[in-house]
């Protein structure tokens, strides 16, 4: 039922043979109903002088001293979005040719490097008789380390190579590597006729100068919101999202916002996960996404991708949420809706997106690896050049002919959520985002010892990558580190 006081702002409207847009009426349903009097009254006066006999939301929008400034640039291309790449491919036959890809493009990246030039195939080291160091490269599949000695298997297409590291310092680096990994090491024979290796070179991200905007636009970068849960921050989240349409300074330069996945619960994702919701269906959740999207000026990109409580397949890489379950969140002129990973060009600085699935089993067989520290997962990630390289564990991987988890294009930022853990760090000039959550500690959470620290909308200047936060929990104090 419509308040009282929008009733009669607009009766007096229409009484005057004005029109009312739709835009303009959902946005009056979020002004102070104090004020709508006086408002509606003034733009009538205004208006009528004009003899301009609608109301829409541009008017409304000069009214507040928030119309989109027309003079910032504002341009974004979609440059990766694995949504119409996915194939169905299945069975073993699926996995080897993943498999090959992955080696085929990280081979490619790695010879980028000088040492690469001696790169040679592991058949061809197996039967070599040189006393020279030599290189391979391949994907990782075993590594053992008992009394003292590591022991490593690298698979190329043209075999397997096994090599033993005694050095103490190498040992650890070899400890970090992740199953399924792309490496390159070099090696030596050694005295018993054994391979030794003697380095580990991982194809990593070289040194490179960040692209940077050239009007100062800032995004603002989401994720995990969990909409539908008992848990979600709607109160909080629906303050930044007015924020956003405040005079303030920096919101009348926000341009783009990016959703890093867990956009909703979902439905079935854990057991007995209907206790723990307030909405019970998938629609009924993005409905609620939509309504809030809907108070983003439409001057605002969004952009959004799946994570592992949205609906559609769960498996990596993941299609965008089906259009079925709210295809008018899907028609709004400012939404895009893409899929994970994703990279998107903003003002040209390009952003990785990912929701981060893999970083579950990273932490679990890498030492040094926690969740209280989610962007030392990232390093790690960019280092190996693959977002999910761990095959078999908790994260499911598709057998895509396509490699599309490998990092090919190096981005400015790198996006990424799931963890609920808001945290800043920089990596060979990337700028390292995990944007936390809007969701309070869930009971499962607290059963395993997970702290989140929901609530922090973190905000990028693409001019200058100065990045600031707004902390909209109440039981929490600044405790975002970088
Ligand atoms: O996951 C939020 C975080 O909680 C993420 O790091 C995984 C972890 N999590 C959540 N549910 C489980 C279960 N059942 N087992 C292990 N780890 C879990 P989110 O994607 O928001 O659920
Ligand atoms: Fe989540
Ligand atoms: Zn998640």
């Amino acid at each position: 039922m419509l308040k009282k006081e929008l009733t009669f702002a607009l009766n007096y409207a229409l009484n005057k043979g004005f029109q009312i847009h739709p835009d303009a009426f959902e946005f009056l349903e979020n002004v102070d109903v104090k004020k709508l009097e006086k408002i509606i009254k003034d733009i009538v006066r205004e208006k009528t002088r004009k003899k301009l006999f609608q109301i829409n939301q541009d008017d409304l929008e000069s009214y507040f001293g928030i119309k989109d400034d027309s003079s910032l640039e504002c341009e974004y291309k979609v440059l990766f979005d694995p949504t119409p790449k996915i194939t169905s491919g299945e069975g073993v036959s699926g996995y080897n040719s993943l498999f090959a890809s992955r080696f085929n493009k990280l081979k490619r990246i790695i010879s980028d490097r000088p040492e690469s030039r001696m790169l040679k195939s592991i058949t061809s080291v197996k039967s070599a008789q040189s006393e020279d160091d030599m290189y391979v490269c391949g994907l990782v599949t075993t590594r053992i380390t008992e009394r003292n000695i590591t022991k490593l298997i690298l698979e190329d297409p043209s075999g397997s190579f096994e090599g033993i590291i005694f050095d103490n310092e190498l040992q650890k680096t070899a400890d970090t590597l992740l199953n399924d990994q792309f490496i390159m090491a070099r090696v030596a024979i050694g005295k018993n006729s054994g391979f030794i290796i003697k380095d580990l070179i991982p194809p990593d991200i070289p040194d490179q100068a960040s692209n940077k905007s050239e009007s100062e636009v800032y995004a603002v970068f989401l994720s995990d919101l969990h909409i539908g849960s008992k848990y979600f921050m709607e109160e909080e989240l629906r303050e930044f999202v007015s924020w956003l349409s405040s005079p303030d300074p920096v919101a009348r330069k926000v341009r783009f916002v990016l959703i890093g996945g867990d956009a909703v619960d979902g439905v079935g994702i854990y057991p007995n996960q209907d206790k723990e919701l307030v909405c019970q269906t998938i629609e009924e959740q993005l409905k609620k996404m939509e309504d809030i999207i809907s108070k983003i000026p439409n001057y605002v990109k969004i952009f959004i991708i799946p994570g592992n409580h949205d609906p559609g397949r769960r498996a990596l890489p993941q299609p965008a949420i089906p259009k079925k379950y709210n295809s008018s969140l899907w028609e709004k002129d400012n939404v895009v809706m893409v899929g994970n990973p994703a990279v998107v060009s903003l003002n040209g600085v390009k952003v990785l997106m990912f929701h981060g699935q893999s970083i579950d089993d990273i932490v679990k067989t890498t030492p040094g690896l926690s969740y209280d520290s989610p962007t030392n997962v990232m390093k790690h990630l960019l280092r190996a050049r693959h977002l999910s390289p761990i095959y078999g564990s908790q994260t499911p991987i598709a057998p895509e002919s396509e490699d599309l988890m490998v990092i090919d294009e190096i981005p400015d930022i790198f996006h990424v959520g799931h963890v609920h853990r808001a945290q800043l760090d920089m990596y060979k000039g990337i700028l390292l985002i995990n944007s936390g959550s809007w969701q309070n500690q869930t009971p499962f959470q607290a059963s395993v010892g997970m702290t989140p620290n929901p609530g922090i909308a973190l905000m990028v200047n693409l001019k200058t990558f100065q990045v600031l936060h707004q902390n909209y929990n109440s039981k929490l104090d600044n405790i975002l580190q970088s």
